[in-house]
């Protein structure tokens, strides 16, 4: 995953945050969010100088099968790259089309999407629970989510991973990077090698 992550992210890409989503036969939509447009900051997405760049990035693990029509996942390909913004009658789901897919995956497997992709959730279908992880990535210089602290200590809704929570030698040199703070001024490659 990591080079994909620094492809899209660049070498100092960081963890900012994730969840589990599950979801029981019936359970109801999310209407479509993300888009080219408006532009909001944090959701960014471009192309500049022979280089993709995203800002706030999805990795979606599903741990069960996802077939098309099951519900779950659905995106408005291309939508990244979008001038227009997505009508309110179409980004509420009332209106499905084939404008609209539904995102099959086996499980085990990983979906990359930028979160300036118009996308959302459908209501499931399926006979099994959908289970799935959220890994929530931004660019070394920014945080999406605001918990951080002037002094240092978490913030009630939860907060990031301390390294005073493990012990030393716990985690990797790579996984104490992926888990800074975001800042700039001389911050280090999180895998230097990739
Ligand atoms: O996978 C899904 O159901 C959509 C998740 C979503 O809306 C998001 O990641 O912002």
């Amino acid at each position: 995953m990591a080079p994909y992550l620094t492809d899209l992210l660049g070498k100092q890409f960081r963890f900012d945050h994730g969840h589990a989503m599950l979801m029981k036969k019936g359970l109801e939509a999310l209407a479509l969010h993300g888009g080219g447009v408006p532009k909001e900051p944090g959701i960014r997405y471009e192309v500049a100088d022979g280089q993709i760049r995203s800002e706030l990035l999805v990795v979606e693990y599903a741990l069960c099968d996802v077939a098309e029509g099951d519900g779950g996942l659905c995106v408005v390909p291309g939508s990244h790259k979008s001038n227009f913004a997505c009508p309110s009658s179409l980004a509420s789901l009332e209106q499905p089309g084939a404008w609209l897919r539904n995102v099959p995956q086996k499980a085990g497997s990983a979906v990359i999407f930028t979160e300036a992709l118009t996308h959302g959730t459908l209501p499931w279908t399926a006979d099994h629970e959908r289970r799935a992880l959220f890994y929530r990535y931004t660019p070394g210089y920014m945080a999406f989510v605001g918990r951080y602290r002037e002094d240092g200590l978490e913030a009630s809704d939860g907060g990031y991973p301390q390294p005073s929570h493990c012990d030393e030698g716990d985690w990797s040199p790579e996984e104490r990077r992926i888990l800074k703070a975001p800042y700039v001024w001389k911050r280090d490659d999180t895998f230097p090698e990739s």
